[in-house]
């Protein structure tokens, strides 16, 4: 396996290659080995019972139906629906968890958190409806908090958040039958809607696809953000560093990877800890050095600016540099694969959350009551590996800058000013065409396409086509390592995208957070809505998502979601659909004659764009720009 064959990252390049030299596999290679599975890869295939598992022909798919006689449609629309479940259930999870964090911080017993955006706070409760004047903010927050609770819990009625979306979305959601309930009951009933012998009709069971999805966007992704925001800060832009550069040989170096923001919250307090920092120092390390990776460091990379170290194909790429002392994670994304790597070079890896445990991994369990004892315990076993050090340390040098956290709300005031703050100023330069439409592109890295390369390409294209680019996830550490998340990347815009961002002294491309943060993009599309002269829902705008190299669960619920919600989403890599079936026809064309997007499918990042920008102009054409 050639390193320059799989991933465009220099430094994980190098480790890569190192790793080799020291025998040490990583997916990179797993992924080599293991050719994908043709049938499996198309979702031709079930296992929901006994009476299978059935193969069918992924070439020839309507040649046969499963033991029990499902169809090909059937049996893929039931895999696209527990995958959908399976992310949702992820954000929600993720959700809930902030939520309750929340509410122990309001109700007082969890004190090591507070919060830190009133401001938000209250608009927030406005939007919901709850009453704000002469209350105290407390009281406020416990309302919010029952509020938010009908996300998760709630049996009959809507989704809290659903009253953002544009009026005319919501009646679109309400006329197909899918505004979602609470998330709870929609991953219940999506569950026993695949099971063997219920909902055999891809067309019916596509409303409680599309209902489960937009209780990940409009329910517990958006609850994660906005607590997240509440309790950890709104984000507002921040110069901050990437790449493995980040690592420091004379200092301890611990990363967080994972997707909550609470964990890294109390590991700042702990490497902060005079204490620990001079323990630190008696075993000869200059300090304490914290940072992230995939999600959980983009929580914090946009919230205070803490280094971020790479994206999710670096994580065991990382560990060859045998300069990281300790990783603590918590959920999500976490490659049961790291355990081997950090074994081989001496990092100490902690499992911190119940629900991820990974076998013969040491669990440290992170409670919210007392979250130092976690994080004090992961410094100092930190702090013992750092001065037990005996693989030799090569950290490739190599650091890049870039601008991050770029919520909805600051975008409002970068274009509109303190005053006016508003999208009438993005709409106008939409309108007049020195910006032609914008585009999301997020989402994760995979070894079976080259690491980031679908990622910059697919960007550069966009942006020099006059298309702003707005990011989440591990796509925009790929970005931020090409330094296209700095103003002076305006240069590689088209004239009327680079004429904005130099007035603005923005970049072509956005930062969002981390993927609960795709919510921002949901939020920013209803702000556009509502700034006027764009159409009247979301399927109206001149917007486009990716996910150019995705690979979870999470991606294809959020993709979903964004297409229920009216934006055309181009995945690459693979797609777990078969081709000429009823269900792909569904899925990449009828959805839209519902006023709600379309999936679309390239692996070529040009081809990708090329797509995007032909939607982009059909939506323009369509509102006569
Ligand atoms: O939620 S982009 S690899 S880290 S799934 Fe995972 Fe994909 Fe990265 Fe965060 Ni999102
Ligand atoms: Fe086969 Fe039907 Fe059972 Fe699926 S549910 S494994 S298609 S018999």
């Amino acid at each position: 396996l050639n390193p320059a064959d799989v991933t465009i990252c220099e430094t994980t390049q190098k480790m890569l290659a190192k790793a080799h030299r020291d025998g040490v596999e990583t997916a990179f290679d797993r992924a080599a080995n293991m050719k994908a599975c043709p049938i499996g890869e198309k979702s031709a295939c079930c296992k929901h019972c006994a009476m299978g598992p059935c193969r069918l022909n992924a070439k020839d798919p309507y040649s046969k139906v499963g033991v029990c006689g499902a169809t090909i449609d059937t049996i893929q629309s039931r895999n696209f629906a527990r995958m959908v479940a399976s992310g949702t259930a992820s954000h929600t999870d993720h959700g809930m968890e902030m939520l309750n964090l929340f509410k122990g911080v309001v109700s007082g017993h969890i004190k090591d958190y507070e919060i830190s955006d009133t401001e938000k706070l209250i608009q927030v409760a406005g939007e919901l409806g709850i009453a704000t004047e002469d209350r105290e903010v407390l009281d406020i927050a416990r309302d919010l908090c029952a509020e938010m609770e009908k996300t998760y819990t709630q049996i009959e009625g809507e989704l809290p958040f659903i009253k953002r979306a544009p009026k005319k979305t919501q009646e679109m959601w309400r006329e197909a039958g899918v505004v979602p309930r609470g998330a709870m009951r929609e991953i219940m009933e999506i569950t026993t809607r695949t099971h063997m012998g219920m909902d055999q009709d891809h067309t019916n069971l596509i409303k409680q696809i599309n209902r489960t999805a937009l209780a990940d966007g409009w329910g517990g992704s958006m609850v994660a953000t906005e607590i997240g925001d509440m309790l950890f800060g709104t984000p507002y832009p921040v110069v901050g560093e990437v790449n493995m550069g980040v690592l420091k040989e004379d200092e301890v170096n611990i990363i967080i990877h994972g997707h909550e923001p609470n964990l890294f919250d109390s590991m700042l307090a702990s490497v902060n800890d005079p204490e620990l920092i001079a323990k630190a120092q008696a075993s000869g390390a200059k300090g304490i050095n914290l940072v992230g990776m995939c999600c959980s460091g983009l929580e914090m990379l946009s919230r205070r600016g803490v280094p971020h170290a790479g994206n999710f194909m670096s994580t065991e790429a990382i560990l060859v540099t045998g300069a990281v002392d300790a990783m603590a994670v918590d959920v999500q994304c976490i490659k049961q694969g790291l355990a081997k790597v950090a074994d081989c070079y001496g990092t100490k890896l902690f499992t911190t959350n119940p629900r991820a445990h990974i076998e013969g991994v040491p669990h440290i369990e992170f409670e919210e009551d007392y979250p130092r004892e976690c994080t004090d315990t992961v410094v100092e076993m930190a702090i013992k590996r750092y001065a037990g050090r005996t693989a030799p340390i090569d950290i490739p040098k190599r650091k890049d800058k870039g601008v991050f956290g770029f919520s909805h709300e600051y975008i409002n005031y970068m274009l509109g000013g303190t005053f006016r703050g508003s999208y009438t100023p993005l709409n106008d330069n939409i309108i007049n065409g020195r910006i032609r439409g914008v585009a999301g592109v997020v989402g994760c890295t995979n070894p079976r396409v080259k690491q980031d390369y679908v990622h910059v390409e697919l960007v550069k294209e966009l942006i020099k086509n006059d298309i702003l680019v707005v990011q989440t996830g591990c796509s925009q550490i790929s970005l931020a390592k090409a330094g296209l998340l700095t103003p002076e990347a305006a240069h590689l815009a088209g004239p009327g995208l680079a004429e904005v961002c130099e007035t603005v002294g923005m970049p072509p491309v956005l930062g969002l957070g981390a993927c609960v943060d795709n919510s921002r993009i949901l939020t920013a599309v209803c702000n556009m809505v509502a700034a006027g002269g764009l159409g009247d829902s979301i399927a109206d705008l001149p917007v486009a998502g990716a996910a150019p190299e995705w690979m979870s669960e999470k991606a294809i619920a959020i993709g979903q979601y964004f297409v229920a919600s009216g934006v055309y989403t181009i995945f690459g890599v693979t797609f777990p659909i078969v081709e000429q079936t009823k269900f792909y026809k569904l899925m990449f064309e009828d959805l839209e004659k519902q006023g709600m997007g379309k999936w679309d499918f390239a692996v070529d990042p040009h081809d990708m764009a090329a797509k995007m920008i032909a939607h982009i102009e059909k939506k323009r054409a369509a509102l006569g720009l």
